[in-house]
C-alpha cells in the first residue's frame, strides 16, 4: 500500500501534523457524551422494561467478549449526582447522554408510562442546568424495548410509529429544558452490526436486504420524531432536532480513478446512505443503481434496496435543524468491481475492500485508527455536500487499556481538535460544539469493558465504580479553560 501524501485543502499546518495554536471561538461548546445502556446500569430497576440489549447479553454472555453486561455499568443510574459534579470540574458546558426508552415505555409504547423514568430524567436534567450544563439527549441509543424487537424492531415500519409515540411523550416531558435533541445514534452501525453482523442486538445476519429494511425505518422513524417537534412543540420549546450520523474519511488507495471511484462508493454507502434523505432526498444513485442491478444479476425481481416511495422521500428530506456527526477513524478505500461473487449482501452491493494508511496510528479497537487530517477534510465534505447551518460532533474519541496514563488519547484528541478548529477558522466550517466520546469508561457493547474510551475512569471491581480522571481529563479540563490545545494561544 502506498503511503498517502494528499495536499487538497489542507494548509501546511495540518500536513506537517502541528497543532494549531490559535483559540477556539467564544461560541464554540466544549462537551462530553454517553449513552443510557453502556452506563446507567439500574437495568431492572424502577419500573424500567426489558430492552433488546438486556435480552442479547443476558441469553448468551458469549456474545460479549469478556461475559460482561451493562446491568451495573458504571451505576449512573444511581451515581448521576457525582456525574454533574466531574462534568462540572470538566468545565464543560454540553452534556450528550441518552434516555432509555423501556426505563419510559416498558413495553415500548404508550400503554403504559413508568413515570419514576420521567422523573428519574426530568430530576437529571434540571440538575444539570442549575450547573451551568446544556443537554443533549439522544432518544435512541441502541437500547429498543425487547417487546418492539419482538414484532420484528427495526424491520418492522411500525416501530417507526412507535418512536414517534415515544418521541412525542419525550418532547412534552423534557422539551421545556432540552434545546438540543438527537432521534437516532449511528443508524449505520446499529443496522450494520445488528441486522447485517450480528454482533450487537438483535443478532441478526440479513446483510442482503435486512440492512437495507432497517435502515428505511430507522429514517422513517427519525422523520416521524422530526415532525412530531416541529409540529407540535418546536414553536413554544424553540429546540432543534437531528440524527446523528457516523462516518469514516475515505482516502482512495491510489491516484486512479477507479480507486477514487472506490472512495466515493464507500462514501455514499455509509455516510451518503443516511445523510442523502435527510439532507438531499432519497438513496444515493449510486446505491439504487448499484444494488438494482446486482439484484437482477442474481434473478430477484426487485432491487434489494428497501425503496421509498415519493412520499416517503419527501417525508425524510430535510428532517434536519444541524448536522450530529460522529467521527473516529477514516479509511483507505479500493475499488473491488462490480461483479463480485458471493451470497447477495450489502458489501458486494458497495465493491469496495477498505484498509488503514501504513502510517495511521492503531488504537486497541481493530476499527479506529488515528488519522487526525481525516477529520478536517470530513467536516468540509459534510459542510459542502450536506449545507447544514452547523455540525455538532457528537463523537469522537480513543480506545485503551485501563491505564490512566493515556498519552495516546491526549495525541488522538489534540491533533482531532486542532483538524476541527482548522476547519472553523481556516475553512469557515460553522462548528458550533463537541461532545467528547467518552465522559466514562462504559460498557463497549460486544467488546465488553476490554475496551476503554473514557476520559475519566470506571472501576468496575469496586462496588461503588470509583471514578478517577486520566490524564486525558486533566488535559481536556485545561482546554477547555483555556479554549487553547498548546501551552499558549495567540490572542
Ligand atoms: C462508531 C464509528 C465506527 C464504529 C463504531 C462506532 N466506525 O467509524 O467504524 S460505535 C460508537 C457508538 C458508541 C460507542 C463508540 C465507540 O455510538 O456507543 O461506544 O462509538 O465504539
Amino acid at each position: 500500500m502506498k503511503v498517502l501524501v494528499v495536499l487538497s485543502v489542507c494548509c501546511l499546518s495540518g500536513i506537517l501534523g502541528q497543532i494549531s495554536n490559535k483559540k477556539f471561538p467564544e461560541s464554540f461548546q466544549f462537551g462530553a457524551a454517553t449513552a443510557a445502556y453502556q452506563i446507567e446500569g439500574a437495568w431492572n430497576e424502577d419500573g424500567k422494561g426489558e430492552s433488546m440489549w438486556d435480552r442479547f447479553v443476558h441469553e448468551d454472555p458469549t456474545r460479549i467478549k469478556d461475559g460482561q453486561n451493562g446491568d451495573v455499568a458504571c451505576d449512573s443510574y444511581h451515581k448521576w449526582r457525582e456525574d454533574i459534579e466531574l462534568l462540572k470540574e470538566l468545565g464543560v458546558t454540553l452534556y450528550r447522554f441518552s434516555i432509555s426508552w423501556p426505563r419510559i415505555l416498558p413495553d415500548g409504547t404508550p400503554s403504559q408510562i413508568n413515570q419514576a423514568g420521567i422523573d428519574y430524567y426530568r430530576t437529571f436534567i434540571k440538575a444539570l442546568k442549575e450547573a451551568g450544563i446544556e443537554p443533549m439527549v439522544t432518544l435512541y441509543h441502541w437500547d429498543l424495548p425487547q417487546h418492539l424487537a419482538e414484532l420484528g424492531g427495526w424491520l418492522n415500519e411500525e416501530i417507526a410509529d412507535y418512536f414517534g409515540d415515544y418521541a412525542r411523550i419525550a418532547f412534552r416531558s423534557f422539551g421545556e429544558d432540552v434545546k438540543l435533541w438527537a432521534t437516532i445514534n449511528e443508524p449505520k452501525t446499529t443496522c450494520m452490526n445488528g441486522y447485517g453482523s450480528g454482533e450487537m442486538a438483535p443478532g441478526l445476519k440479513l446483510l442482503a436486504d435486512g440492512v437495507y429494511q432497517c435502515a428505511k425505518v430507522q429514517l422513517l422513524a427519525h422523520a416521524k420524531a422530526y415532525h412530531i417537534y416541529h409540529d407540535e412543540f418546536a414553536a413554544q420549546q424553540g429546540g432543534k432536532i437531528s440524527i446523528v450520523i457516523d462516518a469514516t474519511y475515505n482516502e482512495p488507495a491510489s491516484d486512479s480513478d477507479l480507486d477514487k471511484f472506490g472512495a466515493e462508493l464507500e462514501t455514499e454507502f455509509n455516510l451518503g446512505w443516511y445523510a442523502n434523505p435527510v439532507y438531499i432526498g432519497d438513496w444515493p444513485e449510486l446505491m439504487k443503481t448499484r444494488i438494482a442491478n446486482r439484484s437482477q444479476l442474481e434473478g430477484y425481481s426487485f432491487s434489494r434496496l428497501a425503496e421509498f416511495t415519493p412520499e416517503e422521500v419527501q417525508y425524510v428530506k430535510g428532517t434536519f435543524d444541524y448536522f450530529a456527526l460522529n467521527m473516529y477513524t477514516s479509511l483507505v478505500a479500493h475499488y473491488s468491481g462490480d461483479f463480485g461473487i458471493g451470497e447477495p449482501s450489502y458489501y458486494l452491493d458497495k465493491g469496495t475492500s477498505t484498509s488503514y494508511g501504513a502510517d495511521w496510528t492503531p488504537s486497541i479497537a481493530s476499527w479506529l485508527y488515528s488519522y487526525p487530517p481525516g477529520m478536517r477534510k470530513l467536516l468540509n465534505l459534510v459542510w459542502t455536500k450536506y449545507n447544514p447551518s452547523s455540525i455538532y460532533v457528537t463523537e469522537n474519541g480513543w480506545a485503551t487499556d485501563t491505564s490512566l496514563n493515556d498519552q495516546g488519547r491526549i495525541d488522538y484528541l489534540q491533533a482531532y481538535l486542532s483538524n476541527l478548529l482548522e476547519a472553523i477558522l481556516e475553512d469557515g466550517v460553522n462548528v458550533a460544539g463537541y461532545t467528547t466520546w467518552s465522559l466514562l469508561d462504559n460498557f463497549e457493547w460486544a467488546q465488553g469493558y476490554t475496551q476503554r474510551f473514557g476520559i475519566i475512569s470506571v472501576d468496575f471491581d469496586s462496588p461503588n465504580r470509583t471514578r478517577t480522571f486520566k490524564d486525558s481529563g486533566r488535559w481536556y479540563q485545561k482546554v477547555v479553560a483555556t479554549r487553547c490545545l498548546t501551552d499558549s494561544c495567540d490572542g
